[in-house]
């Protein structure tokens, strides 16, 4: 991309950023769109949560993806070109590669380009022959595909690490329903997502002893700080991490310590002692919940693969 068209996207990002925090904190109770919790501090934050002790799901769904390598690998078959919905730093695109029978190429879709280019050079650098295509697209929105493949080969659509439980269960199925219409006919998707288990535990993976979740969250009102001309007070707000039973997640929360007015892009808010900015909801899943939602988004789940504990499920969809 040209500086200028960087500048552009780096705008708009500024503007969307903006807008999204003066709609979300006029609302009541004041939200913020969690995607915005990955900035490049984020990230590296995000990172460091992955490797806690407390914070299962990512060493759980590498272990299965391990174990299951071989009957995913079978039931695929050879020549394959791997779609990934968000491939982050391409660390997991690289263990599925690695399994598959002679993979045909690797597609990483991400609305952010530089984000891509890390998962294109992980992946090139351990597949150096393997046809690599990012694609700069909107996942939560209609993309084509079409010609990033070669020749016959079959789709599999790779969305790991339960990102999937941040929709909310209708967007879920929305974006199910969206990536079967980007991929090819007959493709199939391997999905991860978290499973419903003890409160104490989500708590726990949610609100870690060394405050590196907390400093993730927090991260968000810094961030809106320097971009978007707010005036929070980071030692004024607390994270929380709460089990909601009804809706069966894991919401992140910053609350307010004291009564408290913040200033954002000239737009004054006031916060009450004890409300709180939720800033992300993590949805666990039943088996039968999940294999609903992949039903209502015209998926057959044809495999679900888990670990001994049953803390996090692999599943692998036909179109
Ligand atoms: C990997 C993005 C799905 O919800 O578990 C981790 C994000 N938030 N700790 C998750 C997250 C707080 C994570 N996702």
């Amino acid at each position: 991309m040209s500086g200028a068209a960087n500048r552009d996207a780096a705008t708009a990002q500024a503007e969307a950023l903006r807008a999204d925090a003066l709609a979300g904190l006029a609302g009541a109770p004041k939200t913020l769109p969690c995607k915005w919790l990955y900035d490049a501090e984020g990230c590296r934050l995000f990172e460091a949560i992955t490797r806690l002790p407390e914070y299962y799901p990512t060493r759980t769904e590498v272990r299965i993806l391990q174990e299951s390598g071989p009957d995913i690998a079978a039931t695929i078959g050879p020549g394959a070109a791997v779609v990934e919905f968000g491939p982050g730093d391409g660390a997991k695109a690289v263990q599925l590669l690695g399994t598959l029978q002679a993979p045909a190429a690797y597609l990483p879709v991400d609305i952010a380009p530089e984000w891509l280019d890390a998962a294109v050079a992980r992946v090139s650098a351990a597949f150096p022959g393997l046809r690599v295509r990012p694609v700069v697209a909107d996942f939560t929105l209609p993309f084509d595909l079409a010609g990033r493949a070669a020749g016959s080969t079959t789709h599999v659509g790779f969305f790991p690490g339960s990102t999937i439980g941040n929709f909310e269960p209708q967007e879920a199925v929305a974006f199910l329903r969206r990536a079967r219409a980007s991929l090819r006919p007959g493709a199939r998707m391997l999905l991860g997502a978290d499973l419903v288990k003890e409160a104490a535990i989500l708590e726990a993976a949610y609100d870690d002893t060394a405050g590196v979740t907390a400093a993730f969250d927090l991260n968000l009102l810094a961030r809106l700080n320097r971009e978007a001309g707010a005036n929070f007070d980071l030692a004024a707000f607390r994270h929380e991490a709460r089990w909601n039973t009804r809706l069966e997640r894991i919401e992140m929360h910053l609350v307010a310590r004291h009564a408290q007015s913040v200033l954002v892009a000239g737009h004054c808010f006031r916060f009450a002692a004890g409300e709180s900015i939720h800033t992300e909801s993590s949805h666990k899943y039943r088996p039968d919940r999940l294999r609903v939602l992949a039903e209502a988004a015209g998926w057959r789940p044809v495999q679900m693969w888990t670990d001994p504990e049953q803390l996090f499920s692999v599943w692998l969809l036909e179109g």
